[in-house]
């Protein structure tokens, strides 16, 4: 008699089949759609931070890129990037950097989207200095800078999202969904 597995699997239902039809669907459509978002940071060293921009992104569903790219290293990459940023089709820019952190300032001389400011630590001054750095810009070229380190890159992507929510009302139902989960005490 042949032998009947225990754990053969029952076929899919109709309804589960199709969640995961649509589900696959959606994953699809953000790969293929353009991305609104940008996050830029300037070493390696700051790649682990920024993923939490990555993260939050990616529970919204935001078709972003990233970059990485110094503007002391890289000082014509960069302008070439904030030149063409909008052109491009991307809404917000989301630049974290360590140190001196220049990179947003730089980004945001070049361009009139908005540019959110993550400082990183990293020196002898655990992110002190790239704060200040960002958050001091002179009058006339605006940096939104969030906190320092990992809640900073969250609530980048947080704050870009919301300024997307502006003209999609779609993202709004999400964030106010945030906001019951962070009642609940969920964390992001
Ligand atoms: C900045 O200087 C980077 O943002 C980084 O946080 C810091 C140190 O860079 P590495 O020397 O680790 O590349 O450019």
């Amino acid at each position: 008699m042949p032998r009947v597995s225990k754990r053969a699997k029952k076929p899919a239902s109709r309804s589960k089949r199709r969640t995961t039809k649509v589900k696959a669907k959606a994953k699809a459509d953000r790969k293929s759609s353009k991305p609104v978002v940008a996050i830029v940071y300037a070493s390696t060293s700051d790649e682990p931070v920024m993923r939490e921009c990555e993260h939050v992104l990616e529970q919204f569903g935001i078709p972003h890129e990233q970059h990485l790219f110094s503007a002391h290293r890289q000082p014509e990459k960069t302008a070439a990037f904030a030149q063409n940023a909008r052109k491009r089709g991307l809404r917000v820019i989301i630049a974290g950097a360590g140190m001196a952190a220049h990179l947003p300032g730089v980004i945001a001389s070049m361009t009139t989207l908005p540019v959110l400011g993550v400082p990183l630590c990293g020196s002898a001054f655990e992110g002190y200095d790239s704060l200040l750095s960002m958050v001091q810009m002179p009058g006339g070229v605006p940096v939104g800078t969030l906190a320092v380190g990992k809640a900073g890159a969250k609530n980048a992507a947080l704050l870009a999202i919301q300024i997307l929510a502006l003209s999609e009302p779609g993202l709004v139902r999400k964030l106010d969904q945030l906001k019951r989960n962070l009642e609940a005490g969920e964390k992001i």
